[in-house]
C-alpha cells in the first residue's frame, strides 16, 4: 500500500512575480475539483507521486491579492512544511525581497525549519531578465547553510509551463524527506 501524507506549502513572494499562475499551472491537470474552500485561504491540493511507495498531497497556499509581506498573518504561515520563495526575473527588487518575506516566516514559524525553495519565475522573458544565475546560486548556498539542509533554486515559467511540474516535484520531495525525519 502506498503511503500518503498531506502537507502544508506556502507560496511567499511580492505581488505579480506569478505565485498564482504557478499554482493554476502545476493545479491545471492534477486538479482535485472537491478541494477545500475556506474563506481567506486559496489552496489546492495537488498529488506529487514520490515513489513506488510514497505519495505527498502538496497543499499549496497562495495570498490572495496584492499584498506585501508586512501585511501577510502568521495563520497563513502556520502549519507550513514547506515554503516556495518566488521572484520576478526580471523585477530585481522582487528578488532582494525575498529576505523580507523569509525574516516574516521564520518569525512566523517561531524559527522551526522547514525545506525551503527559490523560484525565479518569468524566465521565458529571456531579453528582459536582470537577476543571474549566479547571483540565485549564492543566495541557495548562503540559505543552505543557514537552514542546514539544501535549499534548491529553480527558473521557472508559469506561462510555457517550463520546470514547473519538476520543481514541485523537488520540493514535494524534500517535504516528504523531513516529515519521515531522512536527514
Ligand atoms: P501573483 O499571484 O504573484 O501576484 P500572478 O502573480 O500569478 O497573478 O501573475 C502576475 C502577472 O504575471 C500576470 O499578468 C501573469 O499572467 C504574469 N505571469 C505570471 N507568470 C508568468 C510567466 O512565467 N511569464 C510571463 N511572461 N508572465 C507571467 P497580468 O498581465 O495578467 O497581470
Ligand atoms: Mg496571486
Amino acid at each position: 500500500m502506498k503511503k500518503k501524507f498531506i502537507a502544508k506549502l506556502v507560496l511567499l513572494g511580492d505581488g505579480a512575480v506569478g505565485k498564482t499562475s504557478l499554482k493554476r499551472r502545476i493545479t491545471e491537470d492534477k486538479f482535485d475539483p472537491n478541494q477545500d474552500m475556506t474563506i481567506g485561504a486559496d489552496f489546492a491540493r495537488v498529488p506529487i507521486e514520490i515513489s513506488e511507495d510514497y505519495e505527498i498531497i502538496l497543499q499549496i497556499w497562495d495570498i490572495a491579492g496584492q499584498t506585501k509581506f508586512s501585511n501577510v498573518t502568521a495563520n497563513y504561515y502556520k502549519g507550513a512544511k514547506g515554503a516556495i520563495l518566488v521572484f520576478d526575473v526580471t523585477r530585481y527588487e522582487t528578488y532582494q525581497n525575498l529576505f523580507n518575506w523569509l525574516q516574516k516566516l521564520d518569525q512566523s514559524l517561531n524559527h522551526q525549519k522547514i525545506p525551503l525553495m527559490i523560484i525565479g519565475n518569468k524566465i521565458d522573458l529571456v531579453d528582459e531578465q536582470v537577476v543571474t544565475e549566479e547571483l540565485v546560486k549564492e543566495y541557495s548556498k548562503q540559505l543552505s547553510d543557514w537552514l542546514g539542509m539544501s535549499v534548491p533554486y529553480a527558473f521557472t515559467s508559469a506561462k510555457t509551463g517550463y520546470n514547473v511540474k519538476k520543481s514541485f516535484f523537488i520540493m514535494g520531495n524534500n517535504m516528504l524527506d523531513q516529515l519521515l525525519g531522512n536527514f
